[in-house]
């Protein structure tokens, strides 16, 4: 009750009036301000408060963020900066701070200027949390006061009064979103902790704290990196052999823009280059991106040709060559970026181009010359990656010539669909001659192309794409498929819209499962982003009970059914140890009917850590491997470790 007559005892001025259309038209539409209202739009609540508290950082003020998730979901972020004004505006007759909090694009800072400014996703400003939040709280430490303001749905349900004296400097927001907003309003704690360790290494000797009060047991992190991007490539290349000792780090103040840029090559052949504008993650490139491939380029072939390490006739190292094994991040801080593109992920201002670009090439020319070892590593790497390229150039024209990996001479183990419909079309990739032949006989033949496999196939994280297409297995597998691979690869010539792993839920099928999905990651990302790869779900019981049988999929499934009402002591439970212990109708039944089968579509929800999970997994460091699938095991529930 008390709070209707609060708002109800503010007076409505036509100025308000204007705020509550605008914070209305945030609540109407609120993924034209957050992108979406899913996990990702909830995400981005705090993302927009704590980029404020990081542009008070980088004003100069307070080295001290805290973010808590507390019980209900509500998210509390504390920074140690100026505090939001208070005074009141002259025209508007109210505190400054009701104003950022209530006024679109109000988070314009007054009388700052430069490119001080992290600015969230889209710089919306707090008003949208604010908007979107069922309860927002504010505390205001600033001029020795406490400052207090309550908002519900964006609308203040009290005055901002003065609580006390303190000698504390800063922000605190609290606020609990609106489930009638969002799909979920469950907050998780690795999504939180990823993006801020990452506006850590982005702000050099900014502290972040993360705390979920949630469970019992309180989990907290705290990240901070003296050594900023440097620290960052640190952390990514953790897992990885370096090929050369020390991070290259630059960092530069332009008048457009200040620019950094850190790297360092390791031994395996992928390349990894994250760019951002602002603190804000630019994972479709741009501007910046561009200018830092053509300076590489440039600098490491011009530095080849005078000193003789490329062949007087020999082309260009090309940009790719050089790029095999780099790890890089790109930060550029602007004052008024473009964000281009459908996510709003690709930097748009061309100016930066030519700023990063003379950057980088002026910084590395003189390192080069300085660290010749670190650029003779650099070049060879390079021209091997040219002789893999040309060699698996000529494998690849070897083999189309013999017809190998051309869809029109299908490889002879394939028993395929009778449809030619790619959009209705089937392809089961099954382990062991066997559990091939029961898949043969059970599966709907119009539909359903099956392809056995025998034994392990070829790890393709430790082996290069010339060596990878002799593998028959492999070879099978493209031919089958009828893309063809690497830059040949046309996902509009593939025969069939699903692709299911189908192997034994024991180790050796997890590890075959692994390597499956090793090569389609790496050679065929498009495949797993276009939705077209699965994993099949095979049972892992049959319990019979009174003439009556049925398939479980999981233990849980299990304990769950045996918890049932029933006599416990009369039920037969057969645990299906490999495909090959069902006949080809159960097959059918269990795992190929598309009524009734479990198929898990492949995803890749975050590629970083995808990347991270396939180096660890499938590269040349066992204890890392070791690690992963001992501290993963509990996970797969339905692996028989
Ligand atoms: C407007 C102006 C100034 C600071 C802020 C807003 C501000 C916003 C947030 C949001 C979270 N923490 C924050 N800290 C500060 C400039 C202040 C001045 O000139 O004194």
């Amino acid at each position: 009750m008390a709070k209707v007559n609060l708002k109800q005892e503010l007076d409505y001025n036509a100025e308000q009036i204007h705020v509550l259309e605008g914070l209305e038209a945030v609540r109407k539409r609120p993924g034209m301000y957050i992108g979406s209202t899913g996990t990702k739009g909830l995400h981005h609540l705090v993302w927009e408060v704590v980029d404020n508290s990081i542009d008070e950082f980088l004003a100069g003020y307070g080295s001290e963020i805290q973010v808590e998730i507390k019980a209900g979901n509500v998210v509390s972020v504390r920074d140690k900066g100026r505090g939001i004004p208070i005074d009141i505006h002259p025209k508007k007759d109210l505190p400054a701070a009701q104003l950022v909090l209530t006024t679109l694009h109000a988070g314009g800072k007054f009388g700052q200027g430069g490119y001080q400014v992290s600015g969230g996703l889209h710089g919306v400003g707090i008003s949208v949390v604010n908007a979107l939040s069922e309860w927002l709280e504010l505390e205001i430490y600033r001029e020795g006061q406490v400052y207090f303001q309550r908002y519900e749905q964006g609308v203040p349900v009290t005055e901002l009064e003065k609580q006390g004296p303190t000698n504390k400097s800063g922000t605190k927001i609290e606020f609990k979103p609106d489930a009638e907003i969002f799909d979920t309003t469950e907050f998780k704690f690795e999504v939180l902790a990823k993006r801020l360790q990452e506006s850590a290494f982005l702000n050099k000797e900014l502290q972040i704290s993360l705390v979920d009060q949630r469970q019992e047991s309180a989990k907290e992190v705290v990240y901070q990196y003296e050594g900023g991007l440097k620290a960052f490539i640190e952390h990514l290349n953790q897992d990885r052999d370096p090929l050369h000792k020390k991070i290259i780090y630059l960092e530069e103040e332009f008048e457009e823009a200040y620019v950094e840029v850190a790297l360092q090559y390791n031994k395996s052949y992928n390349e990894r280059i994250y760019t951002f504008a602002n603190n804000i993650n630019t994972s479709d490139g741009g501007a910046h991106l561009t200018g830092f491939k053509t300076a590489l380029t440039r600098v490491f072939n011009s530095y080849a040709r005078e000193n003789n390490l490329l062949n007087k006739k020999d082309s260009n190292l090309t940009g790719r060559d050089l790029r095999e094994g780099l790890t890089a991040v790109v930060n550029v801080k602007l004052s008024e970026p473009q964000f281009e593109g459908q996510t709003k992920a690709k930097l748009g201002n061309s100016e930066i181009r030519s700023v990063v670009e003379s950057a980088v090439y002026d910084y590395l020319s003189r390192y080069l010359v300085r660290n010749a070892d670190m650029a003779k590593r650099v070049i060879n790497k390079a021209l091997e990656a040219v002789r893999a390229r040309q060699a698996s150039k000529k494998a690849r024209e070897l083999t189309r010539r013999k017809g190998v990996l051309s869809s029109n001479k299908l490889p002879g183990k394939l028993s395929d669909c009778s449809s030619r419909k790619a959009e209705r079309s089937e392809l089961y990739l099954v382990e062991g001659d066997s559990a091939g032949g029961s898949a043969k006989q059970g599966r709907n033949r119009k539909f359903q192309a099956i392809l056995p496999l025998k034994g392990k196939i070829l790890n393709v994280e430790r082996a290069r794409l010339d060596k990878i297409i002799n593998n028959n297995e492999i070879a099978a597998i493209i031919t089958a498929l009828g893309t063809g691979i690497g830059e040949d690869f046309d996902i509009n010539k593939l025969r069939y819209h699903k692709i299911i792993i189908m192997t034994d839920a024991d180790i050796d099928g997890a590890h075959i499962c692994t390597l499956l999905l090793t090569f389609f990651y790496r050679y065929m990302p498009e495949l797993i982003r276009e939705e077209h790869l699965y994993i099949a779900q095979p049972p892992l019981y049959k319990v019979s009970y009174r003439g009556n049988s049925k398939y479980l999929y999981s233990e849980q499934q299990l304990s769950q059914y045996l918890q049932g009402d029933l006599d416990r002591s009369k039920v037969n439970i057969q645990r299906y140890k490999g495909l090959g212990e069902m006949n080809p109708k159960q097959l059918w039944t269990t795992t190929m009917d598309p009524e009734h089968r479990r198929l898990e579509k492949v995803e890749i929800d975050d590629e970083r850590e995808a990347d991270g999970v396939f180096t660890r997994l499938m590269g040349s460091k066992v204890r890392l491997r070791r690690e992963f699938i001992m501290k993963n095991a509990n996970l797969a529930d339905n692996l028989d470790i």
